[in-house]
C-alpha cells in the first residue's frame, strides 16, 4: 500500500431497514445474497447481518443491513427522519484505526468518538460526521486479527 493511502478497501455499505428478517429475506430471495454473519450490537442500538457471496473474497465489499433495537437509537431516528429504508452509511476499512483517526483529525475532520468503539464481528470502529464527508456518513472499520466473520 503506497504511503499516501489511507484505506484498504470498501468493507461494507450500510443499509438502514425497519425489519431484519424481512429485509435479510428481500436480498437473499430476490437478489441472491448470502447471509455471512449476524449479531446484535447493543451499543449501536443495531442488531445486524452481513451479505456476501458464496466465495466471498475478504476485499470484496459487503451488504450491512441495519434494523434498530429501538426507536429512539441511530438507526431509529434515521429511519424516521428518512421516512424509510435506504443507505445509511459507507464503511472504509483500515488497518491502523489509531493513526488513520490522526491524519484526518489533522485534515479538520470530525471523528465522532474519542477512542474506537466495538463494531462488526469485534472490529474496532469509528466514524467520520457526514457534515465533514460531503453528506455521507463514513464508518471506518479496523477488523480483528482473528475476524469472527
Ligand atoms: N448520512 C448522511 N447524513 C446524515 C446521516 C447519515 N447517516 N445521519 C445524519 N445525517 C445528517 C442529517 O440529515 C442532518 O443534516 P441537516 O442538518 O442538513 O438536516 C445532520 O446530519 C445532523 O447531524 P447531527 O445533528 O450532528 O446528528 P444526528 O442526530 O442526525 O446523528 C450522526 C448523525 C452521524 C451523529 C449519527 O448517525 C451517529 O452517531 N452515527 C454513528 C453511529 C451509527 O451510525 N451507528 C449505527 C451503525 C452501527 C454500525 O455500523 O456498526
Amino acid at each position: 500500500m503506497d504511503n499516501q493511502d489511507l484505506f484498504i478497501c470498501i468493507d461494507h455499505v450500510g443499509l438502514a431497514v425497519s425489519n431484519l428478517d424481512e429485509a435479510i429475506a428481500f436480498h437473499t430471495e430476490k437478489l441472491g445474497w448470502r447471509v455471512l454473519h449476524r449479531e446484535t450490537n447493543e451499543e449501536q442500538g443495531v442488531e445486524e447481518a452481513m451479505l456476501g457471496t458464496g466465495e466471498q473474497h475478504p476485499e470484496n465489499a459487503q451488504i450491512q443491513l441495519l434494523a434498530p433495537l429501538k426507536d429512539d437509537s441511530t438507526i431509529g431516528k434515521w429511519l424516521a427522519r428518512n421516512g424509510g429504508p435506504g443507505m445509511q452509511q459507507l464503511c472504509y476499512r483500515v488497518a491502523d484505526m489509531d493513526k488513520v483517526c490522526a491524519t484526518l483529525r489533522e485534515r479538520g475532520l470530525r471523528l465522532l468518538y474519542d477512542e474506537p468503539k466495538v463494531g462488526t464481528g469485534g472490529a474496532r470502529i469509528n466514524f467520520v460526521h457526514p457534515k465533514d464527508a460531503g453528506g455521507v456518513l463514513l464508518e471506518l472499520t479496523e477488523p480483528p486479527a482473528n475476524p469472527a466473520h
